[in-house]
């Protein structure tokens, strides 16, 4: 079955809180959804309004190209990555049960731009009970130099953290979760094509990108067990596999510790 996976896969995933898929998607589809997103930043080929908040004059590289937010509710590319059936096989396997998705997001980290503090994405998307999964795949190579993504192993069993203030020389968002005593960030490293998938409690995050010319693009989806109760609003309307509105719960209270976390400001 296309996108099934070796019994020592599942074992790596289970014992790691994490597991890189090789080649997952092939050169023609990753040079298809760049060349997508090249020609938003072109202008050829515009977001909808409101839907990609970009200044093209700015200083900072990540307001001139910044992430792009659920662009599977107004890209027809996006939506069938999110809703690819390698993902989904994969996903059963992981999960032990049917994938809801979530969320989409596509990241260009040009040369210079800041990266991503440490941190779990469930706090965030707050799936109840368990939590949530990320598909996390590399449309350039994705390397410690340009900002690759770093993941704390064994954390996937870790309760969700209150965030401290991260640096925001480093990063671009304000919260840093600090690996537990013992543990740290190891990288992930990935070429264009390679999916890494990681349980939602798992810390994770990136540093700069540091390269003079390297950018770092890589298209995100989160997705959820069907047997969830619930996910924090920001994140609906969730979609099955068939492309279908599915309907689930908001979460209620937990997430976030202190009233100055606003869910809806932040998404993983
Ligand atoms: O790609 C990155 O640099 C960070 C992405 C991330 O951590 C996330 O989507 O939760």
């Amino acid at each position: 079955m296309v996108g099934s996976l070796s019994p020592e896969q599942v074992d790596f995933f289970r014992r790691e809180g994490y597991l890189i898929v090789r080649r997952l998607f092939s050169s023609g589809e990753v040079d298809a959804l760049r060349a997508r997103f090249e020609r938003l930043v072109a202008g050829t080929e515009p977001a909808p309004p409101g839907q990609w908040p970009n200044d093209p004059q700015a200083a900072d590289p990540l307001q001139r190209c910044p992430r792009v937010m659920m662009p599977h509710r107004w890209d027809g590319l996006s939506r069938r990555w999110l809703l690819d059936p390698r993902l989904r096989t994969i996903l059963r396997t992981l999960l032990e049960d049917e994938p809801i998705a979530t969320q989409s997001m596509f990241y260009f980290k040009p040369p210079g731009a800041r990266g991503q503090a440490l941190h779990q994405d469930n706090f965030y998307l707050q799936v109840e009970p368990h939590s949530c999964i990320a598909a996390w795949t590399a449309i350039d190579p994705s390397v410690p130099e340009n900002g690759g993504l770093s993941v704390v192993p064994h954390t996937q069993d870790y309760a969700l953290v209150c965030p401290e203030q991260a640096d925001m020389a480093e990063s671009f968002v304000t919260h840093l979760v600090r690996p537990p005593a013992g543990a740290q960030a190891v990288p992930a490293e990935l070429q264009p094509g390679d999916t890494l998938f990681f349980n939602g409690n798992v810390i994770h995050g990136s540093g700069p990108n540091r390269s003079p010319t390297l950018w770092r693009r890589s298209f995100i989806c989160h997705y959820m067990p069907a047997s969830a109760r619930c996910i924090s609003s920001w994140y609906f309307p969730l979609l099955n596999f068939s492309g279908d509105e599915v309907v689930y719960g908001a979460t209620q209270g937990g997430g976030p510790c202190g009233v100055e976390f606003k869910l809806a400001n932040y998404g993983a």
